[in-house]
């Protein structure tokens, strides 16, 4: 600790957002340990604790704070590096977010673990928890808003200071990620703000339940894309200069994370096909809106493997696929990222079954969708940031990340591939078969049904044998970051870690491109094209408001 009092604030302000991030991972992790067990009937859980309770804190803890935390942590290292250092105002404002981003955090856990808001991390309506836990959601929100404006901040700064210039690969794709986090946050905010929280403390008396859930959708989808984005970030930047190799197209980066910001937000529908009061007309326009992320995103695969390609071959690769073997394979922060990607293939086709208005009628709600989000966000984006962690620590700290700790971390991988593998796969199939999900215990339905559950793969027990690997998997995960933050030697100017960040060739790229307030604008006429109709009609045509339901 001592040593880290002393440490610059460019390097304090993303060790304590890592901090954070690490103690949600390891507390969520356990609670999806628990779950495992409980939906496999293999525990049951004292009265004071309820499965609701823990999937909520298991939901929140790892989809949204492990993730934010970490984001800001990298995104604060890095454009500290591409930019320059901060200056005071902007490390004062770092800071100040921070503690209002954890003040939310706790007070969202408090209510939580005190068992007044298993609502889960949807927190769906008419469901109510203590009011506090949504002016925790609001806090949590506005802290991240105050670090993000904090980075756009010293990035107008740079601008200035750089007329005419485009800004480094880093900084750009950063600020278009704070972009449409602060877009896709309104909804968020607009529905905890003006619906949940006047009813929680009871100065409303029901709550317009689809327009809750419509505005929910509106952020969840972009949310996704607040996820990955940094996660492209680092298979964009980071992994290239890891294999030596150069950004593959200023232009297509750039140009992919503009369209991530057109098409992230008028989607939210997707995840509401299965709901009245939408008409199939603006269900079916946000579908379409949705299948064209699929341009950007396989923009950014061809730029990654070309970029892989085309370094294996410099390194004498020959053949079709000569160049795969010469690829650094033994470094475990490039392995690790590109076992990530390779978890994204499927996952990626499986985000087009769900959003396919039939095939949802599938697979809505079942563990299939389960399965989804731990190959998406669980694996591609979550492994990325252990591949990140394993030199950011280090970085930070200035300590080595030492052979017998890069054992370790193959070790740690291997086991979250091998665990997720069964576990997601598991709940594939076994969603397909019709198990659902959110439920604590699965032996209610038909005999004919579950005996479709018994089978190797399609079987709860796969699940829990998957989750525990995981678990330990995550265990493993912890001991290295406490190694890295205060055991590891301390490293000399040879062993020194620096940010990677793969060079990246400007001249062809249009200005246009950095030209925020075209794409803003567009991102506004995209979100009015796909909602101000269907909003205005699930207000007027409301229902009288639903009156509060809490449930354990
Ligand atoms: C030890 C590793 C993990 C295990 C054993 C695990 C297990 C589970 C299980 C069994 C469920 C479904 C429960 C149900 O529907 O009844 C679940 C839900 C979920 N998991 Fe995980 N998980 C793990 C890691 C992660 C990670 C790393 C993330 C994201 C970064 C994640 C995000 C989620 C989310 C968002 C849900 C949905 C919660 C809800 O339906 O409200 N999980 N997990
Ligand atoms: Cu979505």
């Amino acid at each position: 600790m001592n040593q880290s009092m002393n440490l610059p604030n460019d390097r304090r302000l993303p060790l304590a957002n890592t901090a954070v991030a690490y103690a949600a991972f390891l507390i969520g992790t356990l609670c999806g340990l628990l779950q495992v067990f409980i939906r496999n009937d293999a525990l049951t859980l004292p009265g004071w604790l309820d499965y609701y309770q823990i999937l909520t804190a298991h939901g929140l803890l790892l989809a949204i704070v492990f993730t934010t935390f970490f984001i800001f942590a990298f995104f604060q290292a890095g454009t500290s590096k591409a930019l320059g250092q901060f200056g005071p105002r902007v490390i004062l404002w770092n800071w100040i977010g921070f503690w209002i981003t954890l003040l939310g955090t706790l007070l969202i856990v408090v209510m939580v673990v005190s068992g007044q808001a298993s609502v889960l991390y949807t927190f769906y309506a008419p469901l109510q928890a203590h009011g506090l836990f949504y002016v925790g959601l609001a806090l949590f929100v506005i802290g991240t808003w105050v670090q993000g404006f904090a980075l756009i901040g010293h990035y107008v700064k740079w601008r200035r200071a750089n007329k005419g210039q485009l800004s480094p690969l880093f900084a750009f794709m950063t600020v278009a990620t704070i972009i449409l986090w602060v877009i896709a946050c309104l909804g968020v905010v607009a529905t905890v703000l003006f619906q949940f929280i006047p009813w929680a403390f009871g100065w409303t008396d029901g709550i317009n339940v689809e327009l809750s859930r419509s505005l929910f959708w509106y952020f969840g989808h972009p949310l996704v894309y607040f996820w990955l984005l940094p996660a492209y970030m680092a298979w964009y930047i980071v992994v290239p200069k890891l294999i030596g190799g150069k950004v593959f197209s200023d232009s297509l980066a750039r140009l992919s994370f503009v369209l991530f910001i057109l098409f992230s937000i008028p989607v939210g529908f997707h995840h509401q096909l299965t709901e009245p009061g939408i008409a199939s007309f603006w269900k079916f326009l946000q579908t379409v809106l949705t299948f064209m992320v699929i341009i950007p995103s396989l923009m950014t695969a061809f730029s990654l493997f070309a970029t892989f390609e085309t370094r294996g071959r410099q390194l004498g690769g020959k053949g079709l696929f000569g160049w795969i073997t010469k690829l650094p394979w033994k470094d475990v922060r490039f392995t690790s990222i590109l076992i990530a990607m390779l978890f994204f293939i499927p996952g990626g086709a499986g985000g087009i079954i769900n959003a396919s208005f039939q095939m949802n009628e599938l697979v809505h709600n079942t563990l299939w969708v389960v399965g989804h989000f731990h190959i998406t966000v669980g694996t591609p984006v979550a492994m990325t940031f252990f591949g990140l962690t394993f030199w950011f620590i280090p970085y930070l700290t200035g300590r080595q990340f030492t052979k017998n700790l890069q054992r370790l971390a193959f070790l740690q991988i291997f086991t979250w591939s091998i665990g997720m593998l069964l576990m997601s796969t598991a709940q594939h199939m076994l969603g397909l078969l019709g198990a659902p999900r959110r439920t604590a215990y699965t032996g209610y339905a038909h005999e004919d049904a579950l005996a479709w559950f018994e089978g190797v793969l399609s079987n709860h027990v796969t699940m829990a044998v998957g989750g525990s690997i995981l678990f330990l998997s995550a265990l493993l995960l912890i001991y290295i970051v406490i190694q890295l933050w205060w055991f590891a030697p301390v490293s000399d100017q040879e062993n020194k870690m620096t940010f990677p960040m793969a060079e990246s060739d400007v001249s062809g790229t249009p200005a246009l491109l950095e030209n925020w307030k075209v794409w803003i604008g567009i991102a506004f006429v995209l979100i009015a094209l796909a909602y101000t109709i269907p909003l205005s009609e699930i207000i007027q045509h409301a229902p009288p408001g639903s009156g509060r339901f809490q449930t354990w």
